[in-house]
Protein backbone atom coordinates (compact mmCIF):
# COMPACT_ATOMS: atom_id res chain seq x y z
CA UNK A 1 0.00 0.00 0.00
CA UNK A 2 1.25 3.39 -0.98
CA UNK A 3 1.08 5.64 2.61
CA UNK A 4 4.25 8.23 1.72
CA UNK A 5 3.45 10.82 -0.42
CA UNK A 6 5.77 13.41 -1.96
CA UNK A 7 4.98 16.66 -0.66
CA UNK A 8 5.49 19.29 -3.89
CA UNK A 9 4.77 19.82 -7.20
CA UNK A 10 3.59 17.30 -9.92
CA UNK A 11 6.45 16.63 -12.15
CA UNK A 12 4.46 13.81 -14.62
CA UNK A 13 7.28 14.23 -17.47
CA UNK A 14 10.27 13.48 -15.11
CA UNK A 15 12.92 10.96 -16.22
CA UNK A 16 11.61 6.96 -15.06
CA UNK A 17 12.29 3.80 -15.73
CA UNK A 18 10.22 0.44 -13.87
CA UNK A 19 12.25 -1.44 -11.50
CA UNK A 20 13.99 -4.02 -13.91
CA UNK A 21 13.36 -7.83 -12.67
CA UNK A 22 16.14 -8.51 -10.12
CA UNK A 23 17.07 -5.09 -9.59
CA UNK A 24 19.18 -5.02 -6.48
CA UNK A 25 18.44 -2.32 -3.94
CA UNK A 26 15.83 0.08 -3.59
CA UNK A 27 17.44 2.22 -6.01
CA UNK A 28 18.06 1.19 -9.73
CA UNK A 29 19.73 2.96 -12.76
CA UNK A 30 18.91 4.21 -15.93
CA UNK A 31 19.56 1.94 -18.78
CA UNK A 32 20.73 4.55 -20.94
CA UNK A 33 23.11 5.86 -18.37
CA UNK A 34 25.53 7.83 -18.53
CA UNK A 35 23.39 10.41 -19.91
CA UNK A 36 26.06 12.68 -20.30
CA UNK A 37 29.04 11.51 -21.94
CA UNK A 38 32.94 12.27 -22.40
CA UNK A 39 33.67 16.16 -24.26
CA UNK A 40 30.27 17.50 -24.48
CA UNK A 41 31.01 20.85 -25.67
CA UNK A 42 33.53 22.70 -26.90
CA UNK A 43 36.03 23.46 -24.32
CA UNK A 44 34.30 20.59 -21.96
CA UNK A 45 36.23 17.33 -21.05
CA UNK A 46 33.71 15.87 -18.82
CA UNK A 47 30.80 16.99 -16.46
CA UNK A 48 29.72 15.33 -13.86
CA UNK A 49 28.13 15.95 -10.12
CA UNK A 50 25.58 18.36 -11.54
CA UNK A 51 22.29 19.88 -10.66
CA UNK A 52 19.07 19.93 -12.58
CA UNK A 53 15.36 21.27 -11.99
CA UNK A 54 12.17 22.58 -13.87
CA UNK A 55 11.87 25.74 -15.06
CA UNK A 56 8.93 27.30 -17.94
CA UNK A 57 8.18 23.78 -19.79
CA UNK A 58 11.98 22.07 -20.06
CA UNK A 59 14.32 20.80 -18.21
CA UNK A 60 17.52 23.26 -16.62
CA UNK A 61 20.85 22.22 -15.69
CA UNK A 62 23.81 23.90 -14.07
CA UNK A 63 26.80 21.57 -14.54
CA UNK A 64 30.04 20.96 -13.46
CA UNK A 65 32.01 21.26 -16.56
CA UNK A 66 36.11 20.62 -15.96
CA UNK A 67 37.48 22.43 -18.63
CA UNK A 68 40.23 21.35 -20.94
CA UNK A 69 42.76 22.98 -18.69
CA UNK A 70 41.30 21.23 -15.85
CA UNK A 71 39.84 23.79 -14.06
CA UNK A 72 35.95 23.01 -13.30
CA UNK A 73 33.07 26.02 -13.77
CA UNK A 74 29.66 26.33 -14.07
CA UNK A 75 27.93 26.13 -17.36
CA UNK A 76 24.27 25.57 -17.85
CA UNK A 77 22.10 22.72 -19.63
CA UNK A 78 18.68 22.60 -21.02
CA UNK A 79 16.66 19.53 -22.11
CA UNK A 80 12.84 19.22 -23.60
CA UNK A 81 13.17 15.24 -21.47
CA UNK A 82 15.77 15.32 -19.00
CA UNK A 83 17.86 12.59 -20.97
CA UNK A 84 19.51 14.61 -23.80
CA UNK A 85 21.53 17.80 -22.76
CA UNK A 86 22.56 20.60 -24.71
CA UNK A 87 25.40 22.36 -22.23
CA UNK A 88 26.09 26.55 -23.14
CA UNK A 89 29.56 26.54 -24.24
CA UNK A 90 30.04 29.70 -22.37
CA UNK A 91 30.01 29.51 -18.22
CA UNK A 92 27.36 30.90 -16.32
CA UNK A 93 28.60 34.87 -16.09
CA UNK A 94 27.71 35.87 -12.73
CA UNK A 95 27.24 39.49 -11.33
CA UNK A 96 27.09 40.70 -8.16
CA UNK A 97 24.45 42.52 -6.64
CA UNK A 98 25.79 46.11 -8.54
CA UNK A 99 25.72 44.10 -11.81
CA UNK A 100 30.03 44.00 -11.74
CA UNK A 101 31.24 40.52 -13.03
CA UNK A 102 31.97 38.29 -10.39
CA UNK A 103 33.43 35.16 -11.45
CA UNK A 104 34.28 32.40 -9.10
CA UNK A 105 38.43 31.21 -9.65
CA UNK A 106 36.60 27.94 -9.55
CA UNK A 107 33.18 26.24 -9.38
CA UNK A 108 32.40 22.59 -8.37
CA UNK A 109 29.76 20.08 -7.67
CA UNK A 110 26.77 23.13 -7.57
CA UNK A 111 23.09 22.66 -6.62
CA UNK A 112 19.82 24.35 -7.80
CA UNK A 113 17.53 24.92 -5.87
CA UNK A 114 14.32 26.67 -6.04
CA UNK A 115 12.88 28.84 -3.15
CA UNK A 116 9.62 30.84 -3.41
CA UNK A 117 10.08 32.27 -7.21
CA UNK A 118 13.95 32.13 -6.99
CA UNK A 119 16.43 29.68 -8.16
CA UNK A 120 19.20 29.32 -6.09
CA UNK A 121 22.56 27.92 -7.64
CA UNK A 122 24.77 26.86 -4.64
CA UNK A 123 28.69 25.30 -4.96
CA UNK A 124 32.17 24.92 -4.20
CA UNK A 125 34.27 28.50 -4.45
CA UNK A 126 37.57 29.81 -4.28
CA UNK A 127 37.16 31.81 -0.83
CA UNK A 128 40.72 31.52 0.51
CA UNK A 129 40.23 27.79 0.13
CA UNK A 130 37.13 26.07 -0.48
CA UNK A 131 33.96 27.26 0.68
CA UNK A 132 30.38 27.67 -0.49
CA UNK A 133 29.80 29.90 -3.21
CA UNK A 134 25.68 30.88 -3.58
CA UNK A 135 23.87 33.18 -6.34
CA UNK A 136 20.19 33.66 -7.45
CA UNK A 137 18.51 34.13 -10.85
CA UNK A 138 15.07 33.65 -11.84
CA UNK A 139 15.37 33.83 -15.97
CA UNK A 140 18.54 32.09 -16.03
CA UNK A 141 19.67 34.63 -18.00
CA UNK A 142 21.20 37.26 -15.13
CA UNK A 143 23.01 35.41 -12.22
CA UNK A 144 23.24 37.65 -9.35
CA UNK A 145 26.22 35.84 -7.25
CA UNK A 146 25.55 36.95 -3.15
CA UNK A 147 27.87 37.25 -0.36
CA UNK A 148 29.65 33.62 0.49
CA UNK A 149 27.46 32.58 3.53
CA UNK A 150 30.39 30.39 5.57
CA UNK A 151 33.70 30.72 6.28
CA UNK A 152 36.50 28.30 4.76
CA UNK A 153 36.64 25.47 4.45
CA UNK A 154 33.37 24.00 4.01
CA UNK A 155 31.52 21.96 0.93
CA UNK A 156 28.71 20.67 -0.08
CA UNK A 157 25.84 23.57 0.45
CA UNK A 158 22.51 21.79 -0.10
CA UNK A 159 19.86 24.33 0.56
CA UNK A 160 16.26 23.07 1.57
CA UNK A 161 13.04 24.12 -0.84
CA UNK A 162 11.42 25.94 1.63
CA UNK A 163 12.01 28.34 4.53
CA UNK A 164 11.71 26.16 7.78
CA UNK A 165 10.19 28.48 10.87
CA UNK A 166 10.64 31.59 8.66
CA UNK A 167 14.37 31.57 7.80
CA UNK A 168 16.51 29.40 4.85
CA UNK A 169 18.11 26.63 5.57
CA UNK A 170 21.73 25.21 4.40
CA UNK A 171 23.17 22.18 4.89
CA UNK A 172 26.62 22.07 4.62
CA UNK A 173 30.22 19.83 5.57
CA UNK A 174 32.68 21.67 7.02
CA UNK A 175 36.34 20.91 5.61
CA UNK A 176 39.90 20.76 5.22
CA UNK A 177 41.54 22.62 2.14
CA UNK A 178 42.46 19.23 0.76
CA UNK A 179 40.55 16.12 0.04
CA UNK A 180 39.60 15.68 3.54
CA UNK A 181 40.34 12.73 5.46
CA UNK A 182 36.55 13.60 7.83
CA UNK A 183 33.13 15.38 8.18
CA UNK A 184 30.11 15.54 9.08
CA UNK A 185 26.48 17.24 8.08
CA UNK A 186 25.45 20.41 9.77
CA UNK A 187 23.02 22.65 9.28
CA UNK A 188 22.78 26.90 9.53
CA UNK A 189 19.79 29.32 9.41
CA UNK A 190 19.37 32.59 7.68
CA UNK A 191 16.45 35.37 7.75
CA UNK A 192 17.63 36.99 4.87
CA UNK A 193 20.38 34.85 3.07
CA UNK A 194 23.13 37.25 4.00
CA UNK A 195 23.62 36.54 7.96
CA UNK A 196 24.43 32.66 8.63
CA UNK A 197 23.79 31.29 12.01
CA UNK A 198 21.77 28.65 14.22
CA UNK A 199 24.02 26.37 13.26
CA UNK A 200 23.08 22.81 14.39
CA UNK A 201 24.97 19.32 13.74
CA UNK A 202 22.80 17.02 11.89
CA UNK A 203 24.76 13.51 10.51
CA UNK A 204 27.78 11.78 12.05
CA UNK A 205 29.72 9.65 9.89
CA UNK A 206 29.81 6.27 10.34
CA UNK A 207 27.94 3.80 12.20
CA UNK A 208 28.28 0.25 11.81
CA UNK A 209 28.86 -0.17 8.32
CA UNK A 210 32.19 0.77 6.78
CA UNK A 211 30.52 2.73 3.78
CA UNK A 212 30.31 6.09 5.06
CA UNK A 213 33.45 6.12 8.12
CA UNK A 214 35.58 8.28 6.35
CA UNK A 215 33.20 11.36 5.63
CA UNK A 216 29.52 12.09 4.11
CA UNK A 217 28.03 15.21 2.73
CA UNK A 218 24.27 16.25 1.59
CA UNK A 219 23.25 15.44 -1.80
CA UNK A 220 20.40 16.64 -3.81
CA UNK A 221 18.08 19.10 -1.95
CA UNK A 222 15.98 17.58 0.80
CA UNK A 223 12.58 16.02 -0.60
CA UNK A 224 9.50 16.52 1.48
CA UNK A 225 7.71 13.53 2.52
CA UNK A 226 4.73 13.08 4.85
CA UNK A 227 7.50 11.14 6.95
CA UNK A 228 9.73 14.57 7.00
CA UNK A 229 12.46 15.75 4.89
CA UNK A 230 13.98 12.35 2.50
CA UNK A 231 17.95 13.30 2.01
CA UNK A 232 20.05 11.23 -0.08
CA UNK A 233 23.38 12.07 0.33
CA UNK A 234 26.92 10.66 -0.49
CA UNK A 235 29.33 8.55 2.04
CA UNK A 236 32.44 7.44 1.52
CA UNK A 237 35.25 4.91 2.81
CA UNK A 238 38.74 4.50 2.56
CA UNK A 239 40.64 1.68 0.76
CA UNK A 240 44.01 0.74 0.30
CA UNK A 241 43.63 2.53 -3.33
CA UNK A 242 41.80 5.70 -2.62
CA UNK A 243 38.25 6.63 -1.66
CA UNK A 244 34.75 4.93 -2.77
CA UNK A 245 31.90 7.50 -2.92
CA UNK A 246 28.32 5.71 -2.28
CA UNK A 247 24.62 6.61 -1.67
CA UNK A 248 22.95 7.02 1.76
CA UNK A 249 19.11 8.12 2.32
CA UNK A 250 18.03 9.59 5.43
CA UNK A 251 15.50 11.18 6.82
CA UNK A 252 14.98 14.66 8.86
CA UNK A 253 12.40 16.26 11.01
CA UNK A 254 10.26 17.81 8.98
CA UNK A 255 10.13 21.45 11.50
CA UNK A 256 13.52 20.59 12.84
CA UNK A 257 15.88 19.03 10.52
CA UNK A 258 18.61 18.87 12.79
CA UNK A 259 17.09 15.85 13.85
CA UNK A 260 17.40 12.48 12.52
CA UNK A 261 14.62 10.20 11.96
CA UNK A 262 15.40 7.67 10.36
CA UNK A 263 18.91 6.35 8.36
CA UNK A 264 19.58 3.51 6.47
CA UNK A 265 22.60 1.36 7.75
CA UNK A 266 23.72 0.48 4.12
CA UNK A 267 24.14 2.37 0.78
CA UNK A 268 21.54 2.83 -1.32
CA UNK A 269 23.20 2.85 -4.76
CA UNK A 270 27.76 2.14 -4.68
CA UNK A 271 30.15 1.91 -8.00
CA UNK A 272 29.29 -0.98 -9.97
CA UNK A 273 29.26 -0.28 -13.34
CA UNK A 274 32.16 1.01 -15.44
CA UNK A 275 31.10 4.35 -15.92
CA UNK A 276 31.00 4.68 -11.92
CA UNK A 277 34.47 2.21 -11.84
CA UNK A 278 36.23 3.73 -14.49
CA UNK A 279 37.21 7.60 -15.48
CA UNK A 280 39.03 10.23 -13.76
CA UNK A 281 38.32 9.01 -10.30
CA UNK A 282 37.10 6.14 -10.39
CA UNK A 283 34.68 4.69 -7.98
CA UNK A 284 32.79 7.26 -7.60
CA UNK A 285 28.46 8.02 -7.01
CA UNK A 286 27.98 11.65 -6.29
CA UNK A 287 24.35 12.46 -6.54
CA UNK A 288 23.60 16.12 -6.38
CA UNK A 289 19.74 17.07 -7.75
CA UNK A 290 16.47 14.65 -7.65
CA UNK A 291 13.16 15.41 -9.53
CA UNK A 292 10.39 14.57 -8.13
CA UNK A 293 6.69 13.66 -9.33
CA UNK A 294 4.38 14.10 -6.03
CA UNK A 295 1.41 12.43 -7.87
CA UNK A 296 3.14 8.98 -8.49
CA UNK A 297 5.88 9.20 -5.66
CA UNK A 298 8.63 9.16 -8.45
CA UNK A 299 12.29 10.00 -7.72
CA UNK A 300 14.61 10.76 -10.63
CA UNK A 301 18.50 11.18 -8.75
CA UNK A 302 21.19 12.77 -11.06
CA UNK A 303 24.64 11.61 -9.76
CA UNK A 304 27.76 12.49 -10.83
CA UNK A 305 30.23 8.79 -12.07
CA UNK A 306 33.94 8.51 -11.49
CA UNK A 307 34.08 12.21 -11.89
CA UNK A 308 33.50 12.02 -15.86
CA UNK A 309 29.51 11.03 -16.49
CA UNK A 310 26.44 11.70 -14.98
CA UNK A 311 24.19 9.17 -14.25
CA UNK A 312 20.28 8.99 -13.92
CA UNK A 313 18.86 6.83 -10.97
CA UNK A 314 15.45 6.04 -9.80
CA UNK A 315 12.95 5.27 -6.82
CA UNK A 316 9.37 5.48 -5.73
CA UNK A 317 9.19 8.05 -2.52
CA UNK A 318 7.33 4.71 -1.00
CA UNK A 319 10.25 2.03 -1.39
CA UNK A 320 13.17 4.32 -0.26
CA UNK A 321 11.10 5.70 2.61
CA UNK A 322 10.15 1.98 3.61
CA UNK A 323 14.29 1.22 2.98
CA UNK A 324 15.22 3.67 4.81
CA UNK A 325 13.13 3.03 7.94
CA UNK A 326 14.10 -1.38 7.95
CA UNK A 327 17.59 -0.86 7.68
CA UNK A 328 17.16 2.26 10.10
CA UNK A 329 19.96 2.39 12.34
CA UNK A 330 21.32 5.48 15.33
CA UNK A 331 24.66 6.96 15.13
CA UNK A 332 25.98 9.36 17.59
CA UNK A 333 23.28 11.32 18.84
CA UNK A 334 22.02 12.40 15.23
CA UNK A 335 18.47 12.21 17.05
CA UNK A 336 19.13 14.99 19.21
CA UNK A 337 18.98 18.62 18.09
CA UNK A 338 22.99 18.62 17.73
CA UNK A 339 23.43 22.03 19.91
CA UNK A 340 26.28 21.58 22.20
C1 LIG B 1 35.23 15.35 -3.48
C2 LIG B 1 34.74 16.43 -4.42
C3 LIG B 1 33.85 15.85 -5.49
C4 LIG B 1 34.44 14.61 -6.13
C5 LIG B 1 34.94 13.65 -5.08
C6 LIG B 1 35.66 12.46 -5.67
O1 LIG B 1 36.17 15.86 -2.56
O2 LIG B 1 35.84 17.07 -5.01
O3 LIG B 1 33.68 16.80 -6.48
O4 LIG B 1 33.45 13.96 -6.89
O5 LIG B 1 35.85 14.33 -4.21
O6 LIG B 1 36.80 12.84 -6.42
Amino acid sequence: MNTVKIIGENLPNIPWQNKPEGAVGPVWRHSGNPVVPRNPAKGIARIFNSAVAWYEGRFVGVFRAETINGRPHLHVGWSEDGYDWKIDEKRIPFVDETGEPFQPNYAYDPRLVKVENTYYIIWCTDFYGASIGVAQTQDFKTFVRLENPFLPFNRNGVLFPRKIGGNFVMLSRPSDSGHTPFGDVFLSESPDFVYWGKHRHVLTKGGQGWWQSVKIGGGPAPIETSEGWLMFYHGVTGTCNGLVYSMGAVILDSEEPSRVKYRSSTYVLTPEEWYEERGFVPNVVFPCAALTDAASGKIAIYYGAADTYVGLAYTTVQEIVDYVKTTHEDVGDDAEIGRM
